[in-house]
């Protein structure tokens, strides 16, 4: 059964109350009736189900100082139910609320010119007609205009029929999205505890699910669910619904905050928006404060226009909105604006980047990427919003911004990622960089690493981490461990381990290194074991100690030099050697030797002996064994 929210409308004394309690039975007002379900006295509820939909309705007040009462209500309705009394007909709060539906995006309603008993034909036909007039141009324009008396019943059943038609009509809301309800009540039930109640803007809620409250992040469970005046497994978007929730004092929760899906949105003080004057409403100044209504909630916004100074009455402009107090708010969400003082609504419009970034002069691309994420595809705004995203876009940061299930978030990355636009610098966790950027960071590093070529011309290549940190902070982890695969599977890159070259780099030595290297190595080679120290080494060199050091790595990476220690090297074969000679005197005199022994059997000194025998234990050819060696 399709479920569907009918929100009043209209003047105060109109009538709105009582047609609702002549439609549903129920009078929206009645003090016992507040008490027993806990309803507060400005918004009213009521329940309907007629021609296959069942009618939620919300009976807002109509009186001027109680409008913040009435956006709450009239936030997430699908219909409007504008009640006009045909004995008065359009008065202000008929304008204001009609200025706020229009505001709030409600696209089908039905118009009921009540009191229709107080008036004869003639009175009737000309209020019909101030109606008409009046909401030409506008979402009304061909809605039916029912005369009805809540007090003899006339008109009551085409009332209903029209309800029917027009519910029919509207797309209801997405079962399927993440659950969110603003909140517009909180109250304790006795042998229940805390119950929230709201209509539920999108997805769908059951007892046992892990819900979470904003501002604030408490993660609460589901203890049970109601709508439309009774438990149900569960409530979905479109429904009137309560929520009873454990693990919370109804102290702590108030009109305003919101119910979502566990883990996935975020609160914000900063939106940038489309913002529309109405032609009612004086200019508005840059910088101006007004007061900011989403959802249930409300608090004071500073408005700063971007790219202009001051909005004109009937215009619209893209605006940022600096908020007072953190509010859970999703791209596209609708909100009105009214007067910082006196109080009177001015304008509304729709949030596009609910998680903006302060406005800044050298921000030139805001407003482009803002129409963007007006128009709406899905594709064209993940691409922008990747584009924006310097330093890459994670998949917990558009979920929030934007509502979308990571599943589509992922095709549609594929799908950008096969185009050119974006790269997906890593699948788990996802996170996506503008291809542009992507490209840069390649470009960077082939240049550092060529660089680096060209002054180390002797190093093998740039250690992976001294490249990173060379590229700045700018560059996450994911980036460059992409950009370097990407790299090295396109050839340009070698990548070996911790290091990174040119492909196909080969060390190229100069003829005076080489002979350098040749003379190095023929230096320890000859010493045997009492090797030389390496500063005497270097002194009887041709090339200087900085090109000299690299000509040691080169040997040490080769193998023809071994070091044993900090301090000491020896050359490969002067180790073999040494290795040969324990394996003969373990023939002869058995596989235990002494330190003095071992000076002995090899001529060098305990400076020497200590270290060589160390470095022979790590290689396990000898293992100590108290003040000895056991030669294994
Ligand atoms: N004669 C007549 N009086 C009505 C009708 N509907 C409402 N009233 C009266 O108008 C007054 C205001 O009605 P109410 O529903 O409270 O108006 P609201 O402020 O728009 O909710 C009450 O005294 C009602 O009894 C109607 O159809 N005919
Ligand atoms: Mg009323």
């Amino acid at each position: 059964m399709k479920s569907v929210i009918v929100g009043t409308a209209g003047h105060i004394d109109h009538g709105k109350s009582a047609l609702v309690e002549a439609l549903t039975g129920t009078h929206p007002d009645r003090l016992a009736e507040e008490k027993r379900r806990g309803i507060t006295i400005d918004l009213g509820f009521a329940f309907l189900e007629e021609n296959g939909v069942r009618f939620g309705l919300v009976d807002v007040p109509g009186h001027e100082r109680f409008v913040s009462n009435m956006l709450a209500g009239a936030a997430g309705i699908d219909l409007v139910l504008l009640v006009i009394a045909a004995d008065e007909s359009i008065k202000p709060q008929t304008r204001e609320h009609f200025d706020i539906c229009r505001l709030l995006g409600v696209t089908r309603g039905v118009v009921a010119l009540t009191k229709s008993d107080l008036v004869d034909a003639d009175m009737l036909g000309l209020v019909r007609l101030e109606v008409e007039e009046y909401l030409r141009g506008s979402f009304l324009e061909r809605a039916p205009v029912v005369p009805v008396s809540a007090k003899t019943g006339a008109g009551l059943r085409e009332l209903k029929k029209a309800l029917g038609v027009a519910a029919a009509e509207i797309p209801g809301k997405d079962a399927a999205r993440y659950f969110r309800l603003p909140i517009d009540r909180a109250f304790a039930m006795k042998g229940f505890g805390t119950v929230v109640t709201g209509t539920l803007i999108s997805g769908g809620v059951s007892a046992e699910d892990e819900v979470e409250l904003f501002p604030g992040g408490t993660r609460l469970r589901v203890r049970g669910v109601q709508s439309g005046g009774k438990s149900v497994a569960r409530a979905i978007a479109g429904q009137r619904t309560a929520v009873n929730l454990a693990g919370i004092d109804h102290g702590d929760v108030k009109r305003g905050m919101t119910l979502a899906a566990l883990g996935r949105f975020r609160t914000t003080r900063r939106v940038d928006a489309r913002l529309m004057l109405l032609p009612s409403a004086r200019k508005l100044k840059h910088r101006a404060r007004v007061h900011f209504h989403a959802g249930t909630a409300e608090t004071i916004a500073e408005v700063l226009l971007h790219g202009q100074n001051v909005l004109l009455p009937g215009q619209s402009a893209l605006a940022h909105l600096r908020l007072q107090e953190e509010v859970l708010l999703l791209r596209g969400d609708r909100f009105i604006v009214r007067q910082f003082s006196p109080v009177v609504t001015i304008g509304g419009g729709a949030i596009l980047d609910p998680l903006a970034r302060r406005p800044m002069v050298r921000d030139t691309g805001r407003v482009a990427f803002l129409e963007t994420l007006e128009g709406g595809k899905r594709e064209e705004i993940l691409a922008a919003m990747t584009e924006r995203a310097l330093l890459g876009l994670a998949l917990e940061e558009i979920v929030a911004r934007t509502g979308w299930f990571p599943q589509e978030i992922r095709e549609t990355g594929l799908k950008l990622a096969a185009s050119g636009r974006i790269k997906i610098v890593s699948g788990e966790p996802l996170i996506l960089l503008g291809r542009k950027t992507f490209d840069e960071v390649r470009r960077k590093i082939s240049e550092r690493v060529e660089r680096f070529h060209k002054e180390n011309p002797l190093s093998p290549g740039i250690a992976r981490e001294d490249l990173r940190a060379n590229l700045g902070r700018r560059v996450k982890a994911e980036t460059f461990r992409a950009a370097l695969e990407e790299l090295a599977g396109e050839k340009n890159l070698d990548v070996q381990g911790e290091l990174v070259k040119r492909a196909g780099s080969q060390i190229e030595l100069l003829p005076e290194e080489a002979l350098a290297k040749g003379e190095m190595e023929k230096a320890f080679s000859n010493a045997c074991l009492t090797v030389p120290s390496f500063r005497d080494v270097l002194a009887k060199l041709s090339v200087e100690a900085k090109r000299a050091e690299k000509l040691l790595q080169i040997l040490l990476r080769e193998k023809s030099l071994v070091r044993v220690s900090p301090e000491l090297i020896f050359h490969a074969n002067a180790l073999a050697l040494l290795k040969q000679q324990l394996a003969t005197y373990k023939k002869a005199k058995g596989e235990r030797i002494s330190v003095p022994v071992f000076k002995d059997l090899t001529g060098i000194t305990r400076k020497y002996a200590i270290p060589l025998l160390e470095y022979l234990d790590r290689e396990r050819v000898t293992r100590r064994a108290g003040d000895e060696r056991v030669i294994l």
